[in-house]
């Protein structure tokens, strides 16, 4: 099963970007997955390539026109969810993430300017999903961002070695802390319980340690999972 990623924007060439490198990129050219970057402005009505237009009712910035996303969404669309990346949606959560990894394909709508034309969202209910509470200058960033947790959990991408139980979220929790050699560094040496070979007691301490963090770092994770 591979991951066929629509992307509509208006900048086709900042992809594949960091995608095209390390696992992501090794998934890339072994067919785990796919995109293709469609330039919105090649349905422009005009030479200008227009694309947007001031917000009706007044306000800052220029809005992203329907017309010219519309035709770009059904002449690139075949089917499957359609995902808008703006400080407007749903926060991005693994959970999500992972619901996004089974899918087939995907096509995603990277947000310059002030955002899209609303009708647009409700003409192809499209999901709005959010990568964080702050404002980026273009949804590219975003959408890559968002492929890269998604391509991550396809089957193959990860290999044997790293499997994704324990790490954030997966079990509801901030990862437990790790360390690795040299045992001890600038006076700092490993738990000792992690040099015990005693795996259920190393299990028992990460368990500890991960519920400490949360409660520390994310009390609001430790609420969803009561
Ligand atoms: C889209 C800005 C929508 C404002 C944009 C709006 C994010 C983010 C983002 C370029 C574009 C910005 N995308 N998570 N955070 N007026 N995109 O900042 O709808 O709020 O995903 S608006």
């Amino acid at each position: 099963m591979s991951l066929h990623a629509t992307i509509l924007t208006i900048f086709p060439e900042i992809f594949p970007g960091f995608l095209g490198t390390s696992l992501t990129g090794k998934a890339l050219k072994e067919g785990l997955w796919s995109y293709n970057a469609v330039n919105i402005r090649d349905y422009a009505f005009d030479k200008h390539g227009s694309v947007d237009d001031t917000p009706c009712g007044g306000g800052a910035g220029m809005i992203m026109r329907p017309d010219v996303l519309g035709e770009a969404i059904e002449h690139n669309h075949s089917g499957g969810k359609i995902i808008y990346m703006s400080p407007k949606g749903k926060p991005l959560t693994q959970a999500k993430v992972r619901e996004l990894s089974m899918l087939d394909e995907v096509t995603v709508i990277c947000g310059r300017f002030e955002g899209i034309d609303e009708r647009v969202i409700e003409e192809y209910g499209i999901e709005e999903i959010s990568i964080g509470d702050y404002v980026l200058t273009g949804g590219e960033q975003a959408a890559m961002i968002m492929l890269d947790a998604v391509i991550r959990l396809l089957p193959g991408v990860l290999g044997n070695a790293a499997s994704t139980e324990n790490e954030s979220f997966e079990d509801g929790l901030l990862e437990y802390p790790q360390y690795t050699r040299p045992i001890e560094w600038k006076g700092r040496k490993v738990p000792e319980i992690l040099l015990s070979g005693h795996h259920e007691n190393i299990a028992k301490w990460q368990r500890q340690q991960a519920l400490q963090i949360t409660e520390k770092r994310r009390p609001d994770l430790l609420e969803k999972n009561t």
